[in-house]
């Protein structure tokens, strides 16, 4: 499998609950190397464009007003298959059918407030990692 870059958030429940560390904890220990980090707060703006698949749905609004109500961690992590295996150690979507000792199962709280986010495949990693951090920014 080829090394790849991913993007992730530890998104404003999880810093605001103080699982930053836990989180990273977890990714160093899977393997994946971080390889950018960042803490910031999103704005309504910033939300719209990184998410732009989902503006218009129905829970747009609230996902919008979750991601900014807060500080959220930023990061580039890399492996062999790193999109997948973030995607694997995070679980599912909804926190309620996340796997026993996944990110979202151990963190999360409800579908719309679950702790993490994860790029999707490799075109979704290559627009979210370069939305947010240059080339600078990453080693
Ligand atoms: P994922 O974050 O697993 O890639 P997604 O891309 O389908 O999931 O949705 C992006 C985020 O939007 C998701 O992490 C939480 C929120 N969301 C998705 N479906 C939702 C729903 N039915 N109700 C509330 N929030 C939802
Ligand atoms: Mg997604």
């Amino acid at each position: 499998m080829a090394i790849e870059r991913t993007f992730a958030i530890v998104k404003p429940d999880a810093v605001q609950a103080g699982h930053i560390g836990e989180i990273v904890t977890a990714i160093e220990q899977s393997g994946l190397k971080v390889v950018g980090l960042k803490l910031t707060c999103l704005t309504p703006a910033l939300c719209q464009g990184f998410y732009h698949e989902h503006v218009g749905k129905g829970f747009y609004a609230e996902l919008e007003a979750f991601m900014c109500e807060g500080p959220v961690v930023l990061m580039v992590l890399e492996g062999e298959g790193a999109i997948l295996r973030w995607r694997e150690l995070m679980g599912a979507t909804n926190p309620a059918q996340a796997a026993d000792g996944s990110l979202r199962q151990r963190f999360g709280t409800h579908i719309g407030r679950n702790a993490t986010h994860g790029s999707d495949k490799p075109e979704s990693a290559k627009f979210e990692v370069s939305y947010f951090f240059s080339a600078f920014e990453q080693q």
